[in-house]
């Protein structure tokens, strides 16, 4: 992949990843065992990371070389827009208490991961890494976004005044295996396999579609941005935030056909305008992150196929996570 020069080899690390259960945590836990590294991880039970003390008395005992930060409160549009509070706080104190210890602790090495919903709403496509703070954000997930903000400017106000080497990461819409296929508060991948695998099964002549179907998303697949993420942990120590993303963007209808394909639903599609459309298109600049060498290799009908083959080997209603 990179020929670059590790400037943080992982050999023989101890690389904490926090948000080990989630469908990105997990894929970072998987890409790491090629590393010849220690992975810690923790349970909720064990710490949880919005309680400042317990990370503290983790971080502490446990010693990490680096963190990656993979844990935050996710969400789609509508869970984004019904729970501000919890969007905003808990991602607040996960990386305030995590970027704080880690730094009090003398880790040498922390990766923050945000989303491409921190540039503006209308960003000029495709946004570049230099539009943050331009303009106002998407309101649907401002406080997700703030949350994200602040977690950039923590990492660099630590790399700024103590010398840290910590660094963001700012994927696009991501997709795979793990994911949240929760009705309401998943993101519209995961949303609409399980909405169109349902309506199939119920033979259902129609099923919705959230907003217009005209606003524009980029998808990348979770392994993709696994690999992306190991690479810049061992090869990129710049402030601000660098992007992640596929480089090609679709409308949510065109989505949304593919994922009929992919499930079988030959129903038809109906939109349903009361739901909320977001950002009308949100195509990141990969330009920064290609010339380190990465790209990523899978493309969106065959990632959509292996989401789908997830769901159906996965599919515990009682277990999905709340929102
Ligand atoms: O994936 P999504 O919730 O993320 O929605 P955002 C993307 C688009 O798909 C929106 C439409 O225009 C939705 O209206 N959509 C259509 C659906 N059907 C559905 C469905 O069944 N479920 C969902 N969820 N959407 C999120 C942010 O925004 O993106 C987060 O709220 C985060 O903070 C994440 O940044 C990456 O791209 O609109």
């Amino acid at each position: 992949m990179s020929t670059n020069i590790d400037i943080f080899p992982l050999i023989g690390k101890r690389v904490f990843v926090s948000g080990h259960r989630g469908m990105v945590g997990g894929a970072v836990v998987s890409q790491l065992e090629n590393e010849n590294c220690e992975v810690l991880t923790a349970s909720r039970a064990e710490m949880d990371l919005r309680n400042q003390s317990e990370v503290n008395d983790w971080v502490n005992r446990e010693r990490p070389d680096a963190i990656v930060i993979a844990a935050a409160k996710v969400g789609g549009i509508l869970a984004n827009d019904t729970y501000p509070a919890d969007f905003l706080y808990d991602n607040l104190m996960i990386e305030a208490n995590l970027i704080h210890v880690a730094h009090v602790a003398g880790v040498q090495r922390l990766m923050f991961l945000g989303s491409s919903c921190i540039y503006p709403k209308f960003a000029e496509q495709p946004i570049k890494e230099e539009s943050l703070l331009t303009a106002p954000l998407e309101p649907t997930n401002e406080w997700y976004a703030i949350a994200k903000i602040a977690g950039i400017k923590l990492c660099d106000a630590y790399r700024r005044q103590y010398g840290r080497s910590y660094i963001s990461a700012m994927p696009t819409n991501l997709y795979g295996p793990g994911d949240n296929f929760h009705p309401e508060g998943s993101h519209v991948i995961p949303g609409l396999i399980r909405r169109f695998h349902e309506a199939k099964e119920a033979r259902a002549p129609h099923t919705t579609l959230w907003g217009t179907g005209t606003p524009r998303r980029e998808f990348l697949y979770v392994d993709d941005l696994a690999e992306a993420l190991v690479m810049l942990l061992k090869q990129y120590d710049e402030p601000g935030p660098i992007n992640v993303g596929s480089g090609e963007d679709m409308t949510i209808l065109e989505l949304a056909q593919t994922i009929a394909s992919v499930t079988g639903f030959e129903g038809e599609i109906r939109i349903d305008e009361s739901k909320p459309d977001g950002t009308p298109r949100k195509l990141m600049d990969g330009s920064r992150i290609r010339a380190l060498g990465w790209s990523p290799k899978t493309d969106i009908r065959s990632g959509l196929e292996r989401a789908y083959r997830w769901f159906l080997d996965n599919h515990a209603p009682a277990e999905f996570r709340s929102v």
